[in-house]
C-alpha cells in the first residue's frame, strides 16, 4: 500500500499515512473533498468545537445558531455574525486552499463540499464549491428567505426586508435545512468518486457527518486529514495526521 519514494514539499515530513494517501489518490479520476472548520483554522479563523479558542465553548449554539435563538434576541444574533464578519473579512486563503484549487485545475473531477461560511475556497480560486452552510456575506429575509443585499436602507439591528421581515446572515443554523440543490449534488458526488478527502471537520454535525459513510457505501476511499483522530477515523482508509496547510499541499504535489 505505501507508495516507495514519495516526496512531500520541502518543509513538510514524508510519513507512511501521506504515503499511503498518494497511493490511493494517484489515478483517481473523481475526487471529492469535505472541509470542516479546521480548514480554515490555519488562516486564523476559530473552529467551534477544538481548543483552546473554539467558538462553542465560549458561546451558546442555542442562543447564536438557531431560529428559536433569533426570535428571541435578534439584535444579540446579528451583532454576534456581523463580528465574525469582519474578522473573517481580514483573513486569506492560505497554501492549503491554494492546493486544492490548483489540484482541481488539472482534475478530472474534483468537487469540494464545505461546511464553511468564509468564502475562502472560491477565495483561493476552486471553480466547484458547494457551501453546505451558506456564506456569512450574504444575506437573506427571516421569514421568507428571500435574498437580500447590502447596503441596507436603515442603520437598524438588524435592518429589516422590504417585505416587513428581519434580516438574518445567510447560513444554515441547528434544526434548519440545508438547500436541497445543495444536498442532491453532494450526494450525487459522493456516489460517483473515487476517493473522499475529509478535511478538518470534528465528523459530529450531519448531514456532513455521514457523507464519509455515504461514499464508502458507494465503493470510494476515505482519507481523512486532521490534527486529531475523529469519530469518522475508524472508517477512513487513511488518516493523515496533521494540519490542512501543511499536508494538502504535500499530498497535492505528489498527485500529477
Ligand atoms: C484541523 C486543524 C487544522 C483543527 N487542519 N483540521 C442526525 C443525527 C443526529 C443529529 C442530527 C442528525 N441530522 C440532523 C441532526 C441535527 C443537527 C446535528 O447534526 N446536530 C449534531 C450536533 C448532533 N444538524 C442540523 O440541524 C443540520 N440540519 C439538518 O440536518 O436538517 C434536517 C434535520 C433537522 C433537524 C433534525 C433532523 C434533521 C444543520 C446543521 C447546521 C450547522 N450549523 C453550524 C453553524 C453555521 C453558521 C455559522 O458558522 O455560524 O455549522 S454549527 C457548526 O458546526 C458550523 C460547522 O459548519 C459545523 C461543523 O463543525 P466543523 O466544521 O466540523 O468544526 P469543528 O470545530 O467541530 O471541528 C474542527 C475540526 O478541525 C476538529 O476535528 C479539529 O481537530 C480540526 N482541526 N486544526 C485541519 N489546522
Amino acid at each position: 500500500m505505501v507508495a516507495a519514494g514519495a516526496q512531500a514539499e520541502p518543509g513538510a515530513p514524508v510519513t507512511n499515512e501521506l504515503a499511503q494517501a498518494v497511493e490511493m489518490l494517484r489515478g483517481a479520476q473523481r475526487i471529492v473533498v469535505t472541509t470542516g472548520a479546521g480548514m480554515s483554522k490555519e488562516s486564523g479563523i476559530p473552529t467551534f468545537r477544538d481548543a483552546p479558542n473554539a467558538l462553542w465553548a465560549n458561546y451558546d449554539p442555542q442562543a447564536l445558531a438557531t431560529r428559536d435563538g433569533f426570535r428571541r434576541d435578534p439584535a444579540l444574533v446579528w451583532r454576534w455574525y456581523a463580528d465574525r464578519r469582519a474578522m473573517i473579512a481580514q483573513a486569506q486563503p492560505h497554501a492549503g486552499h491554494v492546493a486544492l484549487a490548483q489540484w482541481e485545475a488539472r482534475a478530472h473531477t474534483f468537487v469540494v463540499l464545505t461546511q464553511n461560511i468564509d468564502g475562502l475556497h472560491a477565495a483561493a480560486g476552486s471553480k466547484h464549491v458547494i457551501e453546505l452552510h451558506g456564506n456569512i456575506f450574504r444575506y437573506k429575509c427571516f421569514d421568507r428567505d428571500h435574498p437580500a443585499r447590502e447596503p441596507f436602507a436603515s442603520g437598524e439591528t438588524p435592518p429589516h426586508c422590504a417585505c416587513g421581515s428581519l434580516l438574518r446572515p445567510d447560513v444554515v443554523w441547528f434544526g434548519e435545512m440545508l438547500q436541497p440543490a445543495h444536498l442532491d449534488a453532494a450526494y450525487h458526488a459522493l456516489a460517483h468518486c473515487d476517493v473522499l478527502l475529509v478535511v478538518g471537520t470534528s465528523g459530529l454535525v450531519y448531514p456532513a457527518a455521514g457523507f464519509a459513510a455515504e461514499a464508502k457505501a458507494a465503493g470510494a476511499h476515505v482519507v481523512e486529514i486532521n490534527p486529531e483522530p475523529t469519530p469518522l477515523s475508524e472508517l477512513a482508509d487513511v488518516f493523515v495526521p496533521g494540519g490542512a496547510m501543511s499536508v494538502l499541499p504535500a499530498l497535492a504535489a505528489q498527485i500529477r
